[in-house]
C-alpha cells in the first residue's frame, strides 16, 4: 500500500534549485511519501502533536508528517499519475504523491508546518493554500507572491495555521491545465481543542470535473463546460467509497468544489446542517435543516447529521452529474417505435441496438457495446437491481452494530420485514389514469441539449 520511494536516490532528475532549499537541502527536505492505490486508507491518528479526530478521506489518505523542532513537515510530490476513476476506466492525470487528488494534510489550529514542493511535471507549478490565511510570500499564486517552481525544483513554504477549518491546496500557475488534469488535495486544520466540533465520523472529498473522451485516457483541458466525468476525489460511481456510520453516530462529510459548476449536493434520510464553511465554523444559531446544499466553485462545506440505519443515498441532483462518458449526446426517443426503423438500419449497421424507447434505464442493465477504457454512463448495482447511477453518487451505510473505527462496506442494508415498497397484489381498484394523448401516433424525436448550455 503505502510505499516509500526514496526522493534522493529516485532524483537524479530532481536538481534542488540554489534559490529554493539551498545545499543542505540532502539533510533538510524529508522523504516523499507515495501511494497509487484508489482504496480509502482509515483515518490516520496523529503519531505526536496535539491530538485530534482525524478524516477518512474517500479514496484517499493523509499525507504523514516528521516532526522536526516543533514544527510538522510535509513533502509534496506533484507529478503524473495514473487514476483508477472506477474499475475498468484508469485516467492519466497530474496529482500529487502518486494520486489525484493529493493526499489530505491534517495538522491543529496554531501548528507550524513546513511543507516541501517538489515539481517532477513537464512544466512549472505552484501551490496555493485556498482558504488558509498564510503569510503573503506564503499564498502560493505564480508571478504575483512567488516565482513558479521549475521542473525539478524544490521550493518550501512555512506558515502558521490561524484556525480551525476545511481548505484544499491547488496550484496557481498554469490552474486551467493543471487543475483539468487532477491537481488538487484537501486541508484539513483541526481545532485545537478535539472536543470543539467532535463527531465520531469525520468524512471528506473534493470534487472535480473531467473531460475524457470515451476509448481515452487524457483529460482534454481547454475544456470549458461539456465535461463527462463528474468525480469526488477522482472517483465515479459505482467507484466511490461508501460512507460508513454506526446508528446514532454524529456525521461530517466535508465538501470542496473545484469543478467548473455549482453542485446541490443531496443526501436522503437524516436531515443536517451546515456547520462549516471556508470561513471556519458557522455559530449554531445561523444554522437551519436541509437535505440538499449548492455548492459553489472555489466553496468548501462541512455538514452534519446523526445517522439513522439504512442505506442513504447521497448525490449531486443535477441529474447529469450522476451519469458517467457516453451518455452526453444520445438522441431521445421516448415515445418512437424503433421497432421498424431498426430493421431497416441494421441491414446497414450490424451492431445497431435501438434503446431508450420508454426511457434509458434499459441501457443500465443491457449494456451497449462502448470503446475500451470507457465507463458506461450509468452503472452498479444494489439489491433490488440496476442503480442507474455514475458520477457523483455514493451511499451512507449506517447500521447498528458498526463498531468505531471501522469503514469497511458493510454489504447492503437489510430492511426490516414488511418495510420495503412492494407491488400491490391485493385486489386492487383500477388506477384513475388520464386520456391518451390525441397526438398518440406521432413520432416523438427531440434531441437532448449536447453541450454548451452546460448540463
Ligand atoms: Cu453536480
Amino acid at each position: 500500500m503505502t510505499q516509500r520511494r526514496d526522493f534522493f536516490r529516485a532524483a537524479g532528475a530532481v536538481a534542488l534549485g540554489a534559490a529554493t532549499v539551498g545545499r543542505a537541502a540532502a539533510a533538510v527536505v524529508p522523504e516523499a511519501v507515495i501511494r497509487t492505490s484508489p482504496a480509502m486508507e482509515p483515518p490516520r491518528a496523529p503519531p505526536d502533536g496535539r491530538p485530534y479526530n482525524p478524516v477518512a478521506t474517500l479514496n484517499g489518505w493523509t499525507l504523514p508528517w516528521r516532526t522536526k523542532a516543533g514544527v510538522k513537515e510535509f513533502h509534496l510530490v506533484a507529478e503524473p499519475v495514473v487514476r483508477e476513476f472506477a474499475p475498468g476506466m484508469t485516467a492519466n492525470l497530474w496529482g500529487y504523491n502518486g494520486s489525484s487528488p493529493g493526499p489530505t494534510i491534517e495538522a491543529v489550529e496554531g501548528d507550524r508546518v513546513r511543507i516541501f514542493v517538489t515539481n517532477r511535471l513537464p512544466e512549472h507549478t505552484t501551490v496555493h493554500w485556498h482558504g488558509i490565511l498564510v503569510p503573503n510570500g506564503m499564498d502560493g499564486v505564480g508571478g504575483l507572491t512567488q516565482p513558479h517552481i521549475p521542473p525539478g525544483q524544490t521550493f518550501v513554504y512555512e506558515f502558521t495555521l490561524p484556525r480551525a477549518g476545511t481548505h484544499m491546496y491547488h496550484p496557481h500557475a498554469d490552474e486551467m491545465v493543471q487543475m483539468a488534469m487532477g491537481m488538487m488535495g484537501l486541508f484539513i486544520i483541526h481545532p485545537k481543542d478535539p472536543r470543539q466540533m467532535r463527531v465520531d465520523r469525520d468524512f471528506a472529498f473534493v470534487m472535480a470535473s473531467y473531460a475524457i473522451d470515451p476509448g481515452s485516457a487524457t483529460p482534454r483541458t481547454s475544456e470549458m463546460l461539456d465535461f463527462n466525468l463528474w468525480a469526488w476525489n477522482s472517483r465515479v460511481f459505482p467507484g466511490i467509497d461508501p460512507l460508513v456510520a454506526r446508528t446514532g453516530d454524529r456525521v461530517r462529510i466535508r465538501i470542496g468544489n473545484l469543478t467548473m459548476t455549482n453542485h446541490p449536493i443531496h443526501m436522503h434520510g437524516p436531515h443536517f446542517q451546515v456547520t462549516g464553511t471556508d470561513g471556519g465554523w458557522v455559530p449554531p444559531s445561523a444554522r437551519w435543516p436541509e437535505v440538499t446544499t449548492d455548492i459553489a466553485v472555489g466553496q468548501m462545506r462541512a455538514i452534519e447529521f446523526d445517522a439513522v440505519a439504512g442505506d442513504w443515498a447521497i448525490h449531486c441532483h443535477k441529474a447529469h452529474h450522476t451519469m458517467n462518458a457516453m451518455g452526453h449526446t444520445l438522441p431521445n426517443f421516448i415515445g418512437t417505435d424503433l421497432g421498424s426503423v431498426a430493421e431497416r438500419i441494421a441491414n446497414l449497421v450490424p451492431e445497431y441496438m435501438p434503446m431508450g424507447s420508454t426511457g434509458m434505464a434499459d441501457m443500465a442493465e443491457m449494456g451497449m457495446p462502448i470503446p475500451a477504457n470507457t465507463l458506461p454512463m450509468m452503472g452498479g448495482s444494489g439489491p433490488y437491481g440496476a442503480l442507474e447511477m455514475g458520477g457523483m453518487f455514493s451511499v451512507v451505510k449506517v447500521r447498528d452494530d458498526v463498531r468505531p473505527g471501522d469503514y469497511r462496506d458493510p454489504g447492503w442494508f437489510r430492511h426490516p420485514a414488511g418495510t420495503v415498497a412492494h407491488e400491490v397484489t391485493d385486489d386492487a381498484p383500477e388506477p384513475v389514469q388520464a386520456p391518451a394523448p390525441p397526438a398518440s401516433g406521432v413520432m416523438l424525436n427531440v434531441r437532448k441539449p449536447t453541450g454548451h448550455e452546460g448540463h
